[in-house]
């Protein structure tokens, strides 16, 4: 919770410059993630002025325009008609017990509500200015719907994330490189009361991409302070990728902003490399209400959508979008309470676990492992179900969840053959739970780091800074530096030393790079990006032996712009991680 002089301090105080690394730990396994990586499913909830259009706009000419979140944009209202319509807006059903509720009873774990979209109306007291749902609306002016979602999230255990959209299409210093400054003060300010006043566990940015429509003169720098911002205001709180800036022209995001990537719409068919991620979808099509917007997807696409995600190690933001008083449609809510049945008694195979590094996936299902558990959750219910095998384990034993009925597992070919005795036990997915014992891992190291040596140059000459670092997760991004006496640009850096693997397995070591960077292990050159780029991932493999040392070098320069280096591995007893620097030594 950030004071407000504290809020005055930040706003003022350098937070950055050279020796800053803004990376503040590895979102794969820190603390400060955790409870995100646990949750899997959340709410996301489209609620604002365009809410109360219902999705049509009908012109002076008699025309209907439609759209949802998007009308005051696509249906080309005027600013001035659009203020008088939204001047009418009041939800006055807004109802957080029944919001929270809905949520829970579908399982949900958090909610993240728009407290700002592209149209710039807050859906709280702002201070800022007078576009408001406090100030330009007929709804109840005692009444503060976040700060009511806030306190009913907090009583019925849900996690409360705020979306914020950078881009505003109402303000009209948002548009203007000339006043963008002014723009961003006030959302610099915006901000502050939002974490002031509501302290949410996550921000979710939202309108990173290039356009003219209107001007968006957000730029990646801006992201960058922004983010650096937020993380000394309040350190514990989760940003997603979405608070950088796509390049004109670029759909892919970048796995070096915020804490999470946010594919839309879609899932990967795999864990994302880098970045942990989170699937933002709709139930209809359309984020807002629209009350023509009658085609839902189905409870049983829903839940297995959420299995698929979970089994792949990420999270699943489902949303809702409430009508003109504040309702969650009726068929949005029967879809939730659907899924939040099958979580009711099928949970265990989504929260907290992950992709398997032991399986591959299979056709019938998907397969998801939260330690000593490996969960068959199978669509295609069949008396023998193939499990091809990437990892030697054993299966202790094996069951379905909430059936009497024995399961055989028996080794054939490249993997296992599964045999339930009985028939399925659920049309969405019935879920086989094997109890599993692979390969024992070796004691956790002792290691505290590799020698680091910084150069103020970008060939490894000159004078080095030399230090113990105990792991190579670096943002620089465009300000930073290994150490205060060496610039934000041109430098290079080159780690030494042993790494320690706690398993006998081919391992993959992913670098995250802007501008180059090498690593050998054992003498070999496992990853090469020695050409200058962009925010690049390159990743190579190697077999190494459980508890032995192998020798590692890395090396990386930096020559103008952004910086960035992160190591991470994975092989198939490990997800992929920062190597950790228990595993690192220096001799
Ligand atoms: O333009 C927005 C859209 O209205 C909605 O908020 C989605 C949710 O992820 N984000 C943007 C489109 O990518």
């Amino acid at each position: 919770m950030l004071g407000a002089l504290l809020t005055a301090l930040l706003m003022v105080l350098p937070l950055a410059g050279p020796g800053t690394n803004h990376a503040v730990d590895d979102p794969f396994t820190s603390e400060r993630t955790s409870w995100y990586r646990d949750a899997r499913f959340g709410m996301f909830i489209h609620f604002g002025a365009y809410s109360h259009l219902e999705g049509e706009y009908k012109r002076s000419d008699g025309s209907t325009c439609q759209d949802a979140e998007w009308i005051f944009n696509k249906c080309k209202i005027p600013v001035g008609e659009y203020e008088k319509l939204v001047k009418n807006f009041n939800p006055a059903q807004f109802d957080p017990k029944a919001i929270v509720g809905t949520a829970k009873a579908a399982g949900q774990k958090y909610i993240v509500i728009t407290s700002k979209h592209h149209d710039g109306y807050a859906m709280w007291p702002t201070k800022v200015n007078k576009w408001s749902l406090r100030d330009h609306s007929s709804f109840d002016k005692s009444r503060d719907v976040l700060k009511e979602l806030k306190a009913e999230a907090d009583r019925q255990g849900i996690k409360f994330g705020l979306y914020y959209s950078t881009w505003d299409w109402h303000d009209p210093d948002a548009r203007s490189t000339a006043n963008f400054s002014r723009y961003k003060a006030r959302m610099r300010a915006q901000l502050v009361e939002l974490m002031d006043n509501y302290d949410p566990a996550l921000l979710w940015f939202d309108g990173d991409w290039d356009t003219n429509n209107p001007a968006n003169p957000w730029t990646k720098q801006d992201g960058a302070e922004l983010e650096s911002f937020l993380r000394s205001a309040s350190p514990d709180m989760l940003i997603n990728n979405r608070i950088s800036k796509r390049a004109p022209g670029v759909k892919e995001r970048r796995v070096v902003d915020g804490d999470f990537g946010t594919p839309e719409q879609t899932f990967p068919s795999a864990p994302i490399e880098g970045q942990l991620w989170e699937s933002c979808m709709t139930i209809p099509t359309k984020w807002g209400y629209a009350k023509w917007d009658t085609k839902l997807k189905d409870s049983k696409t829903l839940t297995r959508n959420l299995i698929d995600i979970s089994s792949r190690s990420g999270n699943y933001l489902l949303n809702v979008g409430p009508d003109k008083l504040g309702r969650i449609p009726a068929g949005e809510a029967d879809r939730l309470r659907a899924m939040g049945s099958w979580l009711g008694s099928h949970g265990s195979a989504v929260y907290g676990a992950g992709a398997s590094g032991w399986v591959a996936d299979p056709a019938w299902g998907a397969v998801s492992q939260k330690g000593d558990k490996v969960y068959l959750s199978v669509y295609d219910w069949a008396n023998s179900l193939h499990l091809k095998v990437l990892e030697n384990f054993d299966v202790l034993s094996a069951r379905v969840l909430g059936s009497p009925q024995t399961v055989s597992v028996t080794k054939a070919g490249d993997g296992f053959d599964v045999k339930p005795s009985g028939a399925k036990t659920n049309d969405v997915a019935s879920v086989i739970e094997l109890t599993v014992r692979g390969e024992q891992a070796a004691p956790v190291g002792t290691g505290t780091g590799l020698a680091a040596e910084y150069f103020p140059t970008a060939n490894w000459t000159g004078t080095p800074v030399r230090r113990v670092e105990p792991s190579i997760n670096f943002a620089w991004r465009f300000d930073g530096s290994p150490a205060t006496t060496i610039g934000p640009d041109n430098f290079s850096a080159r780690w030494s030393g042993f790494v320690q693997p706690r398993f006998s397995d081919t391992y993959t070591f992913t670098t995250v790079s802007d501008d180059l960077a090498k690593v050998w292990v054992d003498g070999k050159l496992v990853v090469d990006a020695s050409a200058p780029h962009q925010v690049r991932l390159d990743k190579g493999t190697i077999a190494l032996q459980a508890g032995r040392k192998y020798a590692i070098k890395v090396e990386f320069a930096e020559t103008k712009g952004e910086a960035f280096m992160k190591l991470n591995w994975s092989s198939p007893n490990l997800s992929q991680q920062v190597v950790p620097s228990e595993q690192l030594y220096t001799n």
